[in-house]
């Protein structure tokens, strides 16, 4: 275990302001990177393993930053490029884990957040905030604060492909902000859902069902798309959407059975390879 929020290094008496000083909307990079293009970006010398801390106050949140992700390298670095120089001006302490399926059965989103989440508080128990972020957003304005509030945040409000139009109000999916007890109080998500779709809505549904609303900063929530090509919707996810309240008990954090196969150092992001075993 690194100790990088607890190192030596002064990190200032006063607390970090809440409204630090931004630029408002961005120019959005999509251009195909090299990595060796992003590493000699100074993003700042106290990034190390995707980590970085703030030196010049405290910092109000230590964010883990959760990547669900299998073949997408290419997006990876546009993603990777562009957020952190957002998370850095927004004052954070955040960690950034890059959470790969090994295993070839369908994609499952859900169960490589709570791995995720389950690995990053290995790595730092302080971890206050749970940042779930699909590889193919990329947010155009950094008054979109990457930070959690008492009930969960959804971030990618309005996103391009759509028109940046809300999908439906319901929606939860793409990136989103949970406080680490909260996470843990709804079993983190369902670790049922293999393929496209359901499983941010199976979310949703915990969090109703716990008492909590989806907060929403519509102006500044605006994000752009990656392309990619659309996997195939799974047929099981209205049933296993169906019964999800009533398994959200035994069917999440609790009952993750996975193996980590590595877990790779970069100095821009934490990668835990990870395999488990589909049941039935
Ligand atoms: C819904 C899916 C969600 C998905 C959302 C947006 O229909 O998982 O579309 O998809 N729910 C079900 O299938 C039950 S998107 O347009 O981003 O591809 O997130």
């Amino acid at each position: 275990v690194s100790n990088v929020f607890k190192n030596d290094v002064s990190s200032g008496e006063s607390l970090c302001p809440c409204m630090p000083s931004l630029k408002g909307r961005l120019a959005i990079d999509t251009t195909p990177k090299y990595w060796s293009d992003i590493r000699k970006e100074d993003f700042s010398i106290h990034l190390k393993n995707g980590h970085f801390w703030q030196t010049q106050c405290r910092a109000r949140q230590h964010l883990a930053i959760i990547i669900p992700f299998r073949d997408r390298e290419s997006h990876l670095k546009i993603f990777l490029n562009h957020i952190h120089p957002i998370l850095q001006r927004q004052l954070h302490n955040y960690g950034i884990y890059v959470v790969e399926q090994a295993n070839n059965d369908e994609f499952n989103r859900g169960a490589l957040i709570n791995i995720g989440y389950l690995e990053a508080i290995k790595d730092h128990s302080d971890y206050s905030c749970v940042i779930f972020h699909d590889v193919d957003m990329l947010p155009e304005d950094d008054r979109n604060l990457y930070n959690c509030l008492d009930h969960p945040k959804h971030l990618t409000v309005l996103i391009n492909k759509s028109n940046y139009r809300l999908y439906y109000r319901t929606y939860f999916g793409g990136a989103g902000a949970i406080k680490s007890d909260v996470f843990e109080e709804i079993n983190g998500m369902s670790n049922s859902f293999y393929g496209w779709g359901g499983e941010d809505d199976d979310l949703y549904n915990r969090l109703k069902s716990h008492g909590y609303k989806i907060l929403r900063s519509s102006k500044v929530s605006r994000y752009t798309m990656l392309n990619h090509t659309e996997a195939d919707a799974a047929p099981s996810r209205f049933n296993l959407l169906r019964m999800g309240t009533r398994r959200s008990k035994y069917d999440g954090l609790n009952s993750l059975r996975y193996k980590l196969l590595s877990t790779k150092r970069d100095k821009l992001y934490t990668k835990f390879r990870v395999t488990f075993k589909k049941s039935n």
